[in-house]
């Protein structure tokens, strides 16, 4: 999320683009959810408007867009800067911070943990990646989005050994990518199996044994983190010759129990203003909505049991919402 898009047309550029870094200043360095949302839902309505941004009143007609953020825009329109992203941007907590939640994959609590225990110390932003990463150059492939084309050849690698491990899985591989896009930042792989569902007991051999299967092949390269349901890692595709190897690229897989794996599919699909969307939907409908079950509302606001959900579109049916395919749910 917090990676940079692909660029595509949009007069305001400049403008949504330091949008975004606020937000994820925001949320990474302040933990400020509220700031993020409101930055990024401003960048959102600003990418989409077809001219360019000629004052903070115009923009500030746009939905989204209050009086502070419509100051802002007025002072980069004038002067080309904000002088509250030079200050962050001088602040090496916060860049130490930002920086690593963006390439480690570790959350913004964790990676403040790392810098206030003075990690970076070392040698600048770079060498608390470095040693998070096992002392490989990852940081700076996790920095480039990957193109669909190589995303497909990774979801021919996955799927098909996942297929050899155990015929039963079902996965899925989600994010921006299953939303079509013609770039991702990682991947995001959802898996399960008929065996395995909330009531049953844990079966991390489910995720490890397709974890192993993927580092035999030598796909999976390395583990930032290995729990019973998520695997945090690193992957690569083969060579086709010679001269080029391809980046090392950020990889999650997620072993979610049979009767939770739509409602997981739905979430880890997004997009993130999306999910927000949908779940404020459901809420007026009288349903509490998460990446586990969608569940109704007593009167008395309480939430009862997990509905039977056996596809995306039975969710989309309770809050009696039109279904979107995922290419249709940028926001
Ligand atoms: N998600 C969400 N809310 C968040 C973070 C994530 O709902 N705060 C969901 C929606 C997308 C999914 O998780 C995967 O997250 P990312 O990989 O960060 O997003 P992406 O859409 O796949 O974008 P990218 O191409 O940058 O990976
Ligand atoms: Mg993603």
């Amino acid at each position: 999320m917090s990676k940079r898009k692909a660029p595509q047309e949009n007069p305001n550029e400049g403008i949504t683009d330091f949008l975004s870094e606020l937000a994820n200043y925001e949320r990474n360095v302040n933990r400020a959810i509220h700031k993020y949302n409101a930055y990024r839902k401003a960048a959102s309505v600003i990418s989409k408007y077809p001219s360019k941004i000629k004052s903070g009143a115009e923009a500030k007609k746009l939905d989204g867009v209050g009086a502070k953020i419509a100051e802002k825009i007025d002072e980069f329109l004038s002067t080309g800067k904000l002088r509250k992203l030079e200050k962050i941007r001088q602040d090496d907590t916060s860049s130490s911070i930002n920086f690593l939640t963006r390439v480690s994959g570790i959350g913004p609590a964790a990676a403040r943990k790392f810098v206030d225990e003075g990690i970076k110390t070392l040698e600048g932003e770079s060498a608390v990646a470095v040693s998070l990463v096992g002392g490989n150059m990852y940081f700076e492939d996790f920095e480039k989005r990957i193109p669909r084309k190589e995303m497909l050849e990774m979801q021919e690698i996955v799927l098909s050994e996942v297929k050899k491990v155990d015929p039963t899985y079902i996965a899925t591989v989600c994010g921006s990518f299953r939303r079509g896009a013609e770039s991702s930042g990682d991947m995001d792989i959802l898996l399960t199996h008929p065996n395995f569902t909330s009531e049953s007991s844990k079966q991390p051999k489910l995720l490890h044994q397709v974890v192993e299967q993927l580092e035999n092949i030598h796909f999976i390269t390395d583990t930032l983190s290995k729990g019973d349901t998520k695997f945090m890692g690193v992957c690569q595709l083969p060579s086709k010759d010679e001269e080029t190897t391809y980046p090392y690229r950020r990889i999650d897989i997620r072993l979610i129990p049979r009767d939770q794996y739509y409602c997981g599919v739905l979430y880890f699909t997004g997009s993130d203003i999306f999910n927000k969307n949908m779940r404020t939907h459901a809420l007026e409908m009288g349903f509490t909505l998460n990446e586990y079950t969608i569940r109704p509302l007593g009167i008395t606001g309480v939430a009862g049991e997990p509905l039977l959900v056996n596809s995306e579109k039975d969710i989309f049916d309770y809050i009696q919402w039109k279904y979107r395919e995922p290419k249709e749910r940028s926001e």
